[in-house]
């Protein structure tokens, strides 16, 4: 069983107390690796690699097409380790091969790139309009890197959100501390030891294990660190924001999700079914946008339901390095309690289940849960409010659109949804009144890496992804050239002087 170390200041290192613990594979519940238990101190020693790599400018001071050239190599060595990457994904987060392999490793690699190649076209220098008063100046903006930026990730697509982190931040020229989730961590440290042999300068990308409450809490609060950028929970995300206040620190959070996916009833229904159940269980529903709240005309209700329940039976649970299997289990064994604790509740608040509702009886080993739709469920139900990540689909009947409209937009969660029609203006009208900050239309999930992705009330600050990401990563300078060179010129000195 492989041991891995921290990373920090460009060696693998051991934790300061030497305590490890293992990572577990959730569809197998054995161990597979073991990692180092990191403890604030040594937070504080990566936080400081990460400080003196900035402030020695040999990262930020480099120019943008040498750090593009330097990550580039590492976008070939991943591509060339995509294989490897993917079953180990799979194993620590119980994703099936099947998904890390043909979509989460090679898109995040493809993110990653796509990343560096737009951040290397945002220019540095942005000029600003002619500026004559008080006198004749010239004004540009000059754009830079903020400095030390923590990158704090979740378990669920940890490959790929660590890649819309990484790659933004070191391309712009910051250097980072990255912590994974305890549940995942391997993927990050593999990413660091293809990072280093690519030639990155040491500092710049640290890697801790540790828990939230330990390392997370002291990269949000240690004054060295300017940028927090986390995803998480919304509950967590609030904490972050509070423990960076103190610092004024600038904080990005992509938090949590209750989607809706509006089906019209004019819907291509073999689209729109399948969509609505990939919006849902794909990856057992651990996605923070997820399609969790599916809004159903009462004109098309039974016929969809009906094919609803027919496609379900198709999604096959099991051994998740099988290429035949399309759904893994759940990360945890205490994310196994709380989704089931969810079934539960949806069950005693009255909602009708159509199918699932519990462990599959088949599958002796592993935190595997029934995809399991429940129908009938009032908008007000826990169900339909709560977060559950986990592949728990409500179904809520409605009677007009903006009775949809109405209901997609109650919750405190912004930040995905869908809509299925054939009449793509009207999606499109649809689209533009469902406050979220991302809708896809006759699609689910396909997050781009050049557009922006993030949510609108409680469920982010900020975006990441696109131009609009990568500038979350950078601060701007207002620099002002004062083109008035003699001392008459600039009456505006004799505010203070009378002579
Ligand atoms: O998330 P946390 P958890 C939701 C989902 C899930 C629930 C709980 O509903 O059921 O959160 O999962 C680190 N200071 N999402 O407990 O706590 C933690 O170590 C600083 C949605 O795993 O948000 C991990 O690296 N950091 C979500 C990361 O934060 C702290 C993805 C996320 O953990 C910390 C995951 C602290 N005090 C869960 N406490 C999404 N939006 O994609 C924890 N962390």
């Amino acid at each position: 069983m492989k041991k891995y170390q921290l990373f920090i200041d460009g060696k693998f290192v051991d934790s300061e107390s030497g305590e490890c613990r293992p990572v577990i594979n959730p569809a197998t519940e054995e161990p597979i690796a073991t990692v180092p238990v990191a403890q604030k101190g040594d937070a504080k020693r990566a936080i400081e690699a990460a400080r003196k790599s900035f402030d020695s400018r040999s990262w930020s001071g480099m120019d943008v097409r040498e750090r593009a050239k330097i990550l580039m190599r590492v976008v070939d060595k991943l591509r060339s380790r995509q294989e490897e990457l993917a079953t180990i994904e799979s194993a620590e987060s119980g994703a099936t091969i099947r998904m890390t392999s043909m979509m989460e490793i090679p898109i995040g690699i493809e993110h990653f790139k796509a990343l560096v190649e737009l951040g290397e076209r945002i220019p540095a220098y942005e000029p600003l309009p002619w500026i004559d008063m008080p006198a004749v100046s010239w004004n540009f903006v000059n754009r830079e890197p903020i400095g030390v930026c923590a990158g704090i990730v979740p378990w669920n697509l940890p490959f790929m959100i660590m890649a819309w982190k990484v790659a933004p931040a070191l391309i712009m020229g910051n250097s980072m501390v990255l912590k994974p989730s305890t549940d995942t961590p391997l993927t990050a440290l593999e990413l660091a030891a293809t990072a280093a042999e690519c030639g990155l300068p040491p500092g710049v990308l640290n890697v801790v294990t540790g828990s939230g409450p330990v390392v997370g809490e002291e990269l949000c609060a240690n004054p060295m660190v300017d940028k927090i950028a986390f995803t998480g929970s919304t509950q967590t995300g609030k904490r972050v924001m509070k423990l960076g206040a103190d610092t004024i620190k600038k904080v990005t959070l992509e938090l949590g999700g209750k989607s809706p996916t509006i089906i019209c009833d004019d819907a291509d229904l073999s689209i729109a079914v399948d969509g609505a159940l990939f919006g849902t269980f794909f990856h057992a529903g651990q996605f923070c946008e997820s399609g969790t709240r599916c809004f159903v005309p009462a004109s098309i209700y039974d016929t969809f339901m009906a094919q609803l329940a027919e496609r379900v039976g198709h999604i096959k649970l099991g051994d998740t390095a099988d290429y035949e299997t399309t759904m893994g289990p759940v990360v945890s064994k205490a994310q196994l309690a709380r989704v089931l604790g969810y079934i539960e509740t949806g069950r005693k608040e009255g909602a009708r289940l159509v199918c699932g509702g519990g462990r599959p009886p088949e599958l002796s080993k592993g935190w595997f849960v029934q995809p399991t739709v429940f129908e009938e469920v009032p908008n007000s139900a826990t169900i339909a409010r709560e977060e559950i990540f986990g592949p728990v689909l409500t179904v809520i009947r409605y009677k007009n659109v903006d009775d949809a409209i109405a209901m997609a937009n109650d919750s405190v969660y912004g930040l995905g949804g869908a809509v299925f029609s054939r009449d793509v203006p009207k999606a499109i009208t649809i689209a533009k009144r469902i406050r979220t900050g991302t809708v896809w239309v006759n699609d689910f999930h396909l997050v781009n890496a050049l557009a922006p992705f993030g949510g609108y009330k409680q469920s982010g600050v900020g975006r990441e992804l696109g131009p609009h990401g990568l500038l979350e990563y950078t601060q701007v300078k207002h620099i002002h050239v004062d083109l008035g060179l003699q001392r008459s010129q600039k009456f505006w000195y004799d505010y203070i002087f009378n002579d």
